[in-house]
């Protein structure tokens, strides 16, 4: 069996838990991380020295990285759909994977943190305004490129499609004002058609 070790309101879990049930292996959620602690247990540090989730243990194999583990469970479990065999038709989702893991986290994260997750004597809007730009930013230069592809995987949907879209859904929920950006709302909206995103990826952002 399959195992997924990370809270499930965690954005970097969710991908994780997205592309399993996507590519329909069977797998088991085990709790860790924020009020769940356990990151820093001997054993936990033994799988992941990085005392982060998500991670994964698949047989004899133990891995983490979000963006890893969707690339693993994608190329192990749906090689030719959610992982195109031909390098150049790959490379168009890999792309947008390393894009999502450079430029989202921390704006994701000054928003989630600093308009939810926090006590209001924690926050700090400044931060909170500066992820807001970053990410109306990001998110403009993505809208732009579905002018030219239903989805960031290229033709169809793919792997590329799942680390934007697990920030994309926290972006697009938050009470806040965003620019337009209707290519990328129409992209959204075909995720949340899709059972495993509306499973693992919409629930309650707090
Ligand atoms: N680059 C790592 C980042 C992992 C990461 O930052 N995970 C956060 C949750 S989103 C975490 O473990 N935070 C500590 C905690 O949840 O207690 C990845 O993509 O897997």
């Amino acid at each position: 069996m399959l195992t997924i070790w990370g809270r499930a309101n965690s954005t970097n879990v969710k991908k994780a838990l997205w592309c399993a049930e996507e590519v329909g292996v069977a797998f088991e959620r085990i709790d860790a991380g924020g009020a769940f602690g356990g990151l820093n247990d001997p054993a936990y540090r033994a799988m992941n020295p990085n005392g982060l989730v998500p991670c994964l243990k698949d047989g004899d194999l133990v891995m983490w990285e979000s963006n890893a583990v969707v690339r693993y469970l994608a190329a192990r479990y749906a090689p030719g759909t959610l992982y195109p065999e031909d390098p150049a038709a790959r490379a168009m989702g890999d792309k947008w994977m390393d894009w999502a893991l450079f430029y989202l986290p921390e704006p994701n994260r000054a928003l989630l943190y600093n308009l939810l997750r926090r006590g209001p004597a924690e926050r700090d809007m400044e931060e909170a305004a500066r992820g807001h730009k970053a990410m109306a930013e990001a998110f403009a230069i993505a809208d732009a490129a579905l002018a030219h592809q239903p989805y960031f995987s290229g033709e169809a949907f793919g792997m590329g499609d799942i680390p934007i879209g697990c920030f994309a859904y926290n972006w697009l929920n938050l009470d806040i004002e965003r620019p337009a950006a209707p290519r990328l709302e129409a992209w959204y909206k075909k995720l949340t058609e899709r059972p495993a995103f509306a499973r693992w990826v919409m629930i309650p952002l707090t």
